[in-house]
């Protein structure tokens, strides 16, 4: 079974691919070992207690939560104009309270040091946020990060524009140095950019059709979340129009499990730190010369059809068997 670490700052999209992986996990594909939250989206408090909130709501109480490593000076503003002034689409208030409790929390890079010593190549870490959190792991105990099996990683956008800025996507552009640290640390890491993540688009219509067979809790979240991402996402004009919103961190949970959906290319990755234009954009050279230092698999082509099937079938799993 797969032993996930989940590195998250929810955030709707990061709740839709928390969601699919507790579905995962209830049928014994995998096993969650941690939710690390991370400051992004919003601050590291809410998106702890969204994380403690979603966990509880789907009868997950029992996950280890950490708190995020947070930046002194974070250098843009977060994705609250996105996500709600929650991060959760401004209806966390009809969630249970949270469970967990964010000043006694384990920090996220001390858990990361400890599960990755305690079973080194079994790990595979799951970053939809800011690579923050990772990077203070790595930099607390050099070379750690090779203990992951991989690193699945949410961000970058290469042959298409960014998302925060004409050059680059949110996760990578709020902590480039961080970036920069976490994919010089090991060559196994996977990168689901924006070139896939922005075809995936999940509808109001979906979200009705699981609420219609299953009506909990649960399902009303999914389709209340939705339907109030899919109109910030056309506020933003994210989605190009189309009603929808666009599930980014869902694609390294399919790449997981259905990495039938995804096509990628080896490469090595580069961040730029410094650029007063590009700060944040992720590179790989596309010239044919030889190249000896490769560290990264980049999705560049997804079946989108194939993907949203499948994220839908196990929400439709988890809400079937929904008892709270
Ligand atoms: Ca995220």
């Amino acid at each position: 079974m797969t032993k996930i670490i989940f590195d998250t700052d929810p955030g709707g999209d990061d709740i839709f691919a928390l969601l699919w992986l507790l579905s995962l996990q209830k049928q014994g594909k995998a096993e969650l070992i941690a939710v690390t939250t991370a400051e992004g989206n919003i601050n590291s408090k809410l998106t702890f207690n969204n994380a403690s909130k979603v966990l509880s709501l789907a009868g997950f109480e029992q996950v280890e939560i950490c708190r995020g490593v947070t930046l002194k000076q974070p250098k843009v503003a977060d994705a609250a104009y996105i996500h709600g002034m929650d991060g959760m689409g401004n209806i966390s208030h009809n969630l249970p309270t949270a469970k967990h409790n964010f000043d006694n929390a384990v920090y996220a890079d001390e858990l990361i040091i400890d599960k990755l010593n305690a079973y080194p190549g079994e790990i595979t870490i799951v970053a939809v946020a800011p690579l923050t959190n990772l990077a203070a792991a790595e930099t607390k105990s050099p070379g750690i990060l090779k203990k992951a099996k991989e690193i699945v990683i949410m961000g970058g956008a290469f042959k298409v524009p960014g998302n925060v800025t004409p050059h680059a996507e949110f996760n990578i552009y709020y902590n480039p140095q961080a970036a920069e640290k976490v994919f010089a640390s090991c060559n196994n890491i996977v990168v689901l950019p924006l070139d896939i993540t922005e075809q995936l688009l999940f509808t109001p219509a979906m979200a009705e059709e699981i609420l219609s067979s299953y009506q909990n809790n649960l399902t009303q979240f999914i389709s209340d979340l939705c339907n109030f991402m899919t109109a910030a996402n056309l506020r933003y004009r994210q989605t190009k129009g189309s009603k929808g919103f666009l599930v980014h961190d869902g694609a390294a949970v399919a790449y997981l499990f259905y990495p039938e959906t995804l096509m990628f290319r080896r490469t090595k990755v580069d961040i730029e730190t410094q650029g007063n234009h590009t700060s944040g954009k992720t590179l790989f050279d596309e010239r044919l010369i030889a190249k000896a230092n490769s560290n990264t698999w980049v999705a560049l082509q997804v079946d989108k059809i194939g993907f949203l099937a499948s994220l839908i079938e196990d929400f439709n799993f988890l809400c079937m068997n929904y008892d709270s």
